[in-house]
């Protein structure tokens, strides 16, 4: 068993490691709802190959930090990274964009 758990630790170490990479896109999107009590906000942006999303859609994003919603505004134009994990996906940088 304890090969398994290393073997485990291993896997997740590598979806770390890995994860930025696909994560580097930055995609454009519009901020719909912001839930800065559970540290949510809600995006309509345009495909985001880098995620695996070929269509435009709105979806509920986790930010890592709850800090960065306080930098935008519903209805703000934005342009976001996010990455996907084992619990969906989670917005890493978010800005207004100019
Ligand atoms: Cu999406």
């Amino acid at each position: 068993m304890k090969t398994l758990a290393q073997l485990t630790t291993a896997a997740a170490l590598a979806v770390a490691l890995v994860a930025p990479a696909f994560a580097a896109d930055t995609i454009d999107g519009e901020v719909k709802k912001i839930d800065t009590a559970a540290g949510k906000v809600t995006l309509k942006h345009g495909p985001a190959k880098s995620l695996g999303m070929t269509e435009p859609m709105t979806m509920v994003y986790r930010v890592k930090d709850p800090a960065l919603l306080g930098t935008v505004n519903v209805g703000d134009k934005v342009k976001f990274e996010a990455a996907e994990d084992s619990s969906g996906y989670t917005v890493t940088k978010i800005e207004k964009s100019k």
